[in-house]
Order: C-alpha cells, then structure tokens, then sequence
C-alpha cells in the first residue's frame, strides 16, 4: 500500500515537473529593439510592454536599447529575419520600406491636439486595418502606433519663416519625403541615421534637424544648437512591430497577451509623453538659459502651411492609389476623432 501511495505520489510529481518544463519550453524568451534610451519614450513603453507580458504570461522580454544592436534600419533587418521578435521603429525610417507610411510627413496633416491624437493612434481604421495589410507585406505584425510628441526644429540661427532655412544644411531621418518637406520648407535635406547628427551639428556639417522637445533635452542637441522653433508642422509617430512569423505561430493566448501588452502601454505612454513635453523644456531652459524658444505665430506659419499641399501632392506621386488611399483614410479618421 504504502509503496503504491510512494509511487503514486512520485508519479504525480514526475508529471507536474514534466508540465512545468513542457511550460517553460512553450515560454518564450522574446528579444524587444528600439531607437531610444530607456528611459526615452520608446524606452518607457517597451519597458510597460515587457511589465504587462510578464506579469501575465510565463514569456520574459529582454529590451534592447538604441545603439546596442545598431542604428533604426539594422533594428528592422534584424526584425524581419526573426532574429528580434519585436521592434520599434518610427514611420521616419520605415518610409523607405513602406512608402505609404510617409504619410505621416505630410505637414499639418496630424492635429497638435494630443488628446485628439490619443484617440486617432487608437481608432484608426488606417492605421488599425490598413497599414496593418501594408505591414504585413515585408512581414511584420503592426501592434500599435503611438505619439511622442509635438515635433520642434532646433538650428543654428533663428527661424521665423521659410526663408530663414535658406542655405541651411537640415538633418531629417532617411525618408524621401521628409526630404520632399524640407525642400519645400525652404531648406537643404539632409538625410541621416540619428548617430550622426551630434557630430554632424558639432562640426557645422549640418545646421539643423527636428525632434520632439524630449528628445531634444535627453540627447542634449540643444548643447549643439540654439534656437527651438516650433511651426506645429507635425507629431512624432512611432510604431511596435512583432516579426509576422514568430506571432503568428502564437498560442491565442500569447496573442492576446501581446495585444493588451501594446494596448495597455499605449494608454500610459499617450499620457506620459504629453506631460514631457513641457517638463523637458523647463530642463532645456535651466541648461541653457540663452536658447531661444519661438512658438510662430499663424502669420509666420504660412509658407510652412503653403509648402504642405506641394508635399502632399509629392506623397500622392510618389505612392499611387495606394497612397492616396491611404492619405483619404486618414483624413477621415481623425475626422471622426475629433470629439
Ligand atoms: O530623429 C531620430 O532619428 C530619432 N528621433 C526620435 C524621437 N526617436 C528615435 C529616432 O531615431
């Protein structure tokens, strides 16, 4: 009897190691990139991702910050060949991939309203549905789309209109029509992985270049420049994509938990990265008391505003039916956000 109950007992444990170790061979030890610190708003997501996924599944997520496997376009290499299970990479550098994905450089195109833009990101049916399909394509899984914030241009000498970045060499990331917009805008293009523009301010090789005001603190180019200038031309937007192989071999259940990962770290960062811009640009003006800050006013905003029917029509020629398709959605989307 007593050895029936030993051996019963030895089975049942036998087992429950069996299911703990087939578990642990079913969880996944899932690598997530991105383009920024981690404590940058990429960073403050991935690492709400990694928290939710965790704490509600058996799989780990190991983050991997900018610079630690290269710059944006090695992140999205390493992506699509499953090396990386998740990116995050901006429509800034996936425009050369996706080319309907420039549509977020369309000037004036996006509303400087961020709570108008927290309920677009998340309703969209052009973002939700459509480029989704796109992403798919090149064999990634768009998750969410999200913002980080209002985008500012910081150069070397003032800007009060377009005819101020006359001459002057303009870093934008690796996206034709960024390029298309600052010609547009007046300026000289100059397309760059991020990595080079520090140096590239430093050394006068450029003059200029956009980025949210975080950015612009956490990176410290406002050492290496000293004018900000803010034409509420556009929102940063950003992307998380998983590789479409590795989610869609996902259990439902791992699927699921992977969506409310993204959903649940898209609610706190829609809130958080409104609040930076603001507190950012208080630890700007302590650093560096003599930098200017230049809010145009509508007057001055015209040939910007101008410039943006010129780059839209430049979308829509170099992106065809699909593109236009894309842009009307759009439109429509964050009509039907608006309240
Ligand atoms: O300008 C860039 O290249 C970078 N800007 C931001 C806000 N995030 C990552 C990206 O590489």
């Amino acid at each position: 009897m007593k050895t029936s109950i030993r051996s019963s007992l030895g089975g049942a444990a036998v087992a429950a190691i069996m299911l703990a170790s087939s578990m642990a061979a079913h969880a996944g030890d899932w690598k997530y990139a991105f383009e920024e610190s981690l404590t940058e708003v990429q960073g403050v997501y991935a690492t709400k991702f990694k928290e939710y996924v965790e704490a509600n599944s058996d799989n780990t997520i190991q983050l991997f910050p900018y610079g630690t496997l290269g710059e944006s376009a090695d992140i999205m290499e390493q992506a699509q060949a499953g090396i990386l299970q998740f990116v995050n990479q901006s429509p800034g550098f996936t425009g050369a991939l996706i080319p309907e994905a420039q549509v977020f450089f369309v000037p004036y195109l996006l509303p400087t309203d961020q709570d108008h833009l927290a309920r677009f990101y998340k309703q969209s049916k052009a973002i939700n549905e459509d480029f989704k399909e796109l992403y798919a394509k090149q064999g990634l899984e768009l998750l969410v789309m999200y913002p980080e914030g209002e985008v500012a241009m910081t150069t070397k000498s003032p800007v009060k209109s377009c005819a101020d970045l006359n001459e002057v060499k303009f870093r934008v990331m690796t996206n034709p029509l960024l390029v298309e917009s600052y010609k547009a805008f007046g300026a000289t293009p100059t397309p760059l992985p991020w990595g080079e523009v520090y140096g590239g301010l430093q050394t006068n090789i450029i003059q200029g270049q956009e980025n949210p005001t975080f950015f612009l603190y956490s990176t410290k180019i406002y050492e290496v420049t000293d004018h900000i200038t803010y034409a509420g031309h556009n929102n940063f937007t950003t992307a998380l994509m998983a590789n479409k192989d590795f989610y869609d071999g996902l259990s439902d259940a791992d699927k699921k938990v992977v969506e409310d990962a993204a959903a649940s770290a898209y609610d706190y960062i829609a809130e958080y990265q409104i609040s930076l811009a603001e507190s950012e640009l208080e630890k700007i003006k302590a650093a560096k008391p003599e930098m200017t800050i230049t809010v145009l006013s509508e007057e001055e905003r015209k040939c910007f505003k101008d410039a943006a029917a010129d780059v839209e029509a430049k979308f829509i020629e170099m992106t065809g039916d699909s593109g236009k398709a894309i842009l009307d959605q759009l439109k429509a989307d964050l009509d039907a956000t608006k309240n």
